[in-house]
């Protein structure tokens, strides 16, 4: 219940429309929550049916996609796209290839994509897509025709300034290539409507690191801010072994921070003196899961089968890097327990709203991952204006601005959460930051 009737309203109207969709409405309600603080302030809010009109998606598309597996039968996926809101520019969000992959979790993902995005200070509304498709253990050929079925039917709603998808979880390179280059071929046209593309054929430099290392640049200012520190020493955990935890663990390492531990979906690994972080980087799952390629090497290494098990392992500082709710109410005891401080998201909503609450009651600092996983789609944005502009930068500049922008970002959730007198509260900083310039945009463009 908010204080706010308004408030009130919405949520009710959310959970009665969509009561199966529970990621949504965790989502939707997490960002209420921050509501409270400027709906009663400012009336025009509600009276332009601004929160009315942003938890509905402006469009979405849910499509059958076929095609032939290795055996030559006939499969069958179900694709999405969802075109959450274009107020502050075109669509812009990953795809995620995943059996899991429902309406519920696009909804969820593209809500906060929204103020993701807004958050980063480019121009991009917020987007993401997908099918419940398996792309793990499928062969080359496999996950080719299944990226050509599924753009054959998404083409005709995409573009460089309508929407422009990039990968999520089971979307690396090799899936962005394969859409992109059935999408060059429908639509006639080279602009580049995809981010995350090959450097070959026009991808930003840093954009397989930014995910990773802007969480890092990000939790960096956390601990200068609040702890006027840095990371020398730090014993960190990241969880999860895919493309974002393995950035995440390279630039923990150069920072002079300690990796004390990591997971997959098979269970963790753990070394009080730290992992070898070159190996992880090193390693592909391609070659089987990475906790046991790992301990193949080191067989010496604490490990377990239950990944939950990893936040019982004494850190400072937690970087959930895997998937959504990963880090649940008795995990979030088990840290505070243990002595951790910061809690940075590296994944989109990995840890419970009620985990949340318990972390922030407990001193923990506590980031979310629509400001401090901001870096991929960051960058993602620089790739957009690298290709309309039809030049591209270098390591270094693309570096610093990645930098700037996490900076940034950091700078507008601190000081907006101070300024409603809570500047350890960054889920409020970054909620209201992201919401305000999106609905100004609104406001300014009519009801459509
Ligand atoms: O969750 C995310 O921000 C992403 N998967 C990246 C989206 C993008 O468009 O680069």
């Amino acid at each position: 219940m908010y204080k706010s009737e308004y408030l009130n309203k919405i949520m009710n109207e959310v959970k009665l429309k969509y009561a199966e969709q529970k990621e949504f409405i965790n989502a939707v309600e997490e960002f209420l929550d921050s509501m409270e603080f400027i709906v009663e302030e400012d009336k025009d809010i509600e009276r332009y049916g601004i929160l009315e009109r942003l938890v509905v998606p402006e469009r979405v598309f849910q499509f059958r996609v076929p095609w032939v597996d290795d055996n030559g039968k006939v499969q069958v996926n179900t694709g999405y796209r969802i075109q959450f809101n274009s107020a502050i520019g075109p669509y812009k969000g990953g795809m995620r290839f995943h059996p899991s992959v429902n309406l519920s979790i696009l909804k969820f993902l593209a809500f906060e994509q929204t103020f993701k995005n807004s958050l980063t200070g480019l121009p991009m509304g917020g987007g993401k897509g997908g099918a419940d498709f398996d792309p793990r253990g499928k062969s080359d050929g496999e996950i080719m025709r299944f990226c050509q079925s599924f753009m054959a039917e998404l083409y005709h709603f995409l573009g460089p300034d309508t929407d422009v998808p990039a990968g999520d979880l089971g979307v690396g390179a090799r899936e962005v290539g394969y859409m992109y280059g059935m999408y060059k071929k429908l639509k006639h046209e080279n602009t580049g409507t995809f981010t995350g593309k090959g450097m070959s054929f026009g991808g930003s430099k840093v954009r397989p690191e930014a995910t990773g290392y802007g969480l890092l640049y990000f939790v960096d200012e956390m601990l200068a801010t609040y702890k006027n520190e840095n990371f020398v020493g730090k014993k960190v955990i990241i969880s999860g072994l895919g493309k974002v935890a393995k950035y995440a663990a390279v630039k923990a390492k150069e920072l002079g921070a300690v990796v004390v531990a990591m997971s997959d979906t098979t269970g963790w690994i753990s070394n009080p003196e730290g992992l070898n972080v070159d190996f992880i980087a090193s390693l592909d799952d391609k070659n089987g899961k990475c906790t046991k390629q790992y301990l193949d090497k080191y067989p010496n290494t604490f490990h377990g089968s239950n990944p939950h098990e990893i936040w019982k392992v004494p850190c400072d500082i937690a970087l959930p890097c895997a998937t959504q709710n990963e880090i649940n109410l008795d995990d979030a005891k088990q840290l505070v327990k243990n002595g951790c401080y910061m809690v940075a998201e590296g994944a989109n909503m990995p840890t419970e709203l009620e985990a949340v609450h318990y972390l922030e009651a407990n001193g923990v600092i506590f980031a979310p991952g629509k400001a401090s996983n901001a870096g991929g789609v960051a960058v993602s944005g620089l790739e957009m204006c690298q290709n309309a502009m039809h030049l591209s930068w270098t390591y270094e500049e693309v570096d610093q601005k990645l930098k700037d922008i996490m900076k940034n970002i950091f700078k507008m959730s601190y000081e907006t959460a101070s300024k409603y007198g809570n500047p350890q509260n960054l889920s409020l900083g970054a909620n209201i930051a992201g919401f305000l310039k999106v609905y100004d945009a609104m406001k300014a463009q009519g009801i459509v």
